[in-house]
């Protein structure tokens, strides 16, 4: 029987970790452009606030409730949201906890989006993530 109980035990141990286990947002939760708002005609380089309501700013990498750090996509559509964040020139990561960053893009319309992620950069449940915003730069 012991062995048994054992052999039960080591099963579970090596069972694959659920990797749908999605961190929970608390209710209410936000995330929205400070600037720029939506429809600003802009210049480069542009700084780009993100706000937060209802949770808190942490470091990628750390697990901490009902926290999280920014993402933001441009030109981009919502990546799946139950896989990390992709890292990329359209996906950018605020892994440090930044709330604000400047970047440069080129004269004409570009989409913006922002997407709250947890420690491991997954999308929250449910996602926590602003409007896509467009902007015009001159
Ligand atoms: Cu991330």
């Amino acid at each position: 029987m012991k062995h048994v109980l054992r052999s039960v035990c080591l099963a579970l141990l090596l069972a694959p970790l659920p990797l749908l286990a999605r961190t929970p947002a608390p209710p209410g939760a936000e995330v929205y452009f400070i600037t720029p708002q939506d429809g600003a005609v802009v210049h480069n380089p542009i700084t780009v606030r993100f706000g937060l309501k209802g949770m808190g700013v942490a470091p990628a990498g750390m697990q901490k409730d009902a926290t999280g750090h920014h993402h933001l996509l441009i030109d981009a559509e919502l990546p799946p949201l139950d896989q990390p964040v992709p890292n990329d020139e359209r996906h950018k990561h605020f892994g440090a906890g930044q709330t604000e960053t400047v970047i440069t893009l080129p004269p004409g319309q570009h989409t913006l989006q922002l997407l709250l992620g947890d420690f491991a950069h997954v999308p929250h449940e449910p996602p926590v993530m602003s409007e896509k915003i467009t902007i015009t730069v001159e």
